[in-house]
């Protein structure tokens, strides 16, 4: 779980001296130094740039790439099977070239073809931001559009939509990495809503950030959300509601928890989904707080910024 500044840093493309570098990568990985950065280089497995007067600087990619090494290194992979993971990887097509063969092999080819060319990715170390944000939030939103225009059936959907279930599960149990002392989360889809994958990806980042979450799923009575609060006490109650005329849901379930908790004992209440997109006002009227707009990566990020800043067992 990275301070903001760090988190700024890397937005931003800001490009690193080794010092820096080092200094990040030895958070998990405590016997990197220097020279073991410049030994990776020699052998051909990182290529930074260099200022006119010769020093090395590195990119957020180059960074991941050194994670990615170490991790591999950690689990006693050879540097030769570590530079054909790096070769595979290198050659592997952008996100956008992802999504659509992954969508041509559901339709044209295996539905377990396509899973395996997610967790193929994953395998090669594609962060799994990318394989959530780039590859399968935009897959979902084109067969979404077909349906929208008829040349999807609701089978078709549906096998998407499941597969798509399947894998996201299989990357977050493989990704998660709880902390024992982080911050608990509970996170549910509001009753009357189906629509969980958004969520369900959101917490498995979360899940690989060192969060702990109680993911209850879609269509979640606030009886049940309340049990799932009184067993895990939550920094943070992540919602995802609907669009629609009834907001009865989201009330409710506001309600119940203002009354389990009081005002002063309450959570950060956090919600997403299509309520949250379309009408926020709304939302904030209810008394949670709307997170949305610019694809899961960047909602995810915002949720992270609201959970750091959490004032009951924050971070
Ligand atoms: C898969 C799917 C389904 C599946 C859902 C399966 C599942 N396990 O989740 C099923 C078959 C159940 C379904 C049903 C319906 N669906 Co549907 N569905 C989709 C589809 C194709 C993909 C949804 C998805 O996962 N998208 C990808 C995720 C990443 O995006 P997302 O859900 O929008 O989440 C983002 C944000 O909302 C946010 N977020 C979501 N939750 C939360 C929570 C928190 C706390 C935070 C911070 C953020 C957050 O995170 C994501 C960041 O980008 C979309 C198409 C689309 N454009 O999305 C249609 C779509 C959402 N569905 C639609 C419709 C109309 C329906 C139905 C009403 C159809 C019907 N007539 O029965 C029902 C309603 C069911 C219900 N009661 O909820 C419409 C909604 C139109 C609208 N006005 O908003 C869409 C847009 C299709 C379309 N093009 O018209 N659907």
């Amino acid at each position: 779980m990275g301070t903001d500044a760090e988190q700024h840093e890397l937005d931003r493309g800001a490009l690193m001296p080794i010092g820096r570098v080092v200094e990040l990568v030895r958070r998990d990985h405590p016997t990197v130094t220097p020279s073991s950065l410049r030994f990776l280089e020699r052998e051909g497995l990182l290529v930074p740039t260099r200022t006119p007067g010769g020093h090395r600087l590195y990119s957020e990619a180059d960074v991941q790439r050194i994670l990615q090494i170490k991790e591999w290194q950690a689990h006693r992979l050879s540097l030769t099977d570590i530079k054909q993971r790096l070769l595979d990887r290198d050659s592997l097509p952008d996100p956008t070239a992802l999504t659509r063969s992954f969508l041509d092999q559901v339709f044209n080819g295996s539905v377990e073809a396509a899973g395996q060319t997610i967790l193929a990715a994953d395998d090669l170390g594609v962060p799994l931001h990318t394989l959530f944000g780039d590859v399968i939030e935009p897959a979902l939103i084109e067969i979404g559009r077909g349906w929208q225009h008829g040349t999807v059936l609701v089978a078709q959907e549906k096998t998407v939509s499941e597969l798509a279930r399947d894998i996201i599960a299989e990357l977050s149990l493989r990704h998660a990495a709880p902390d024992p002392q982080g911050p608990v989360v509970v996170a549910a889809c509001v009753a009357g809503e189906r629509h969980e994958l958004g969520l369900r990806m959101i917490v498995g980042l979360l899940r690989a950030d060192g969060y702990q979450v109680r993911y209850l799923g879609a269509d979640v009575e606030t009886g049940i959300l309340l049990d799932a609060v009184r067993l895990h006490p939550p920094a943070a109650v992540l919602l995802s509601a609907p669009l629609g005329a009834d907001a009865a849901p989201l009330e409710e379930t506001i309600a119940a928890l203002v009354r389990e908790r009081g005002p002063s004992g309450l959570p950060h209440i956090i919600a997403g989904g299509r309520m949250a997109i379309r009408d926020p006002q709304r939302v904030s009227a209810l008394g949670a707080i709307p997170v949305n707009g610019g694809g899961l990566r960047v909602v995810t990020q915002k949720v992270m910024r609201l959970l750091a800043s959490n004032p009951i067992g924050g971070h």
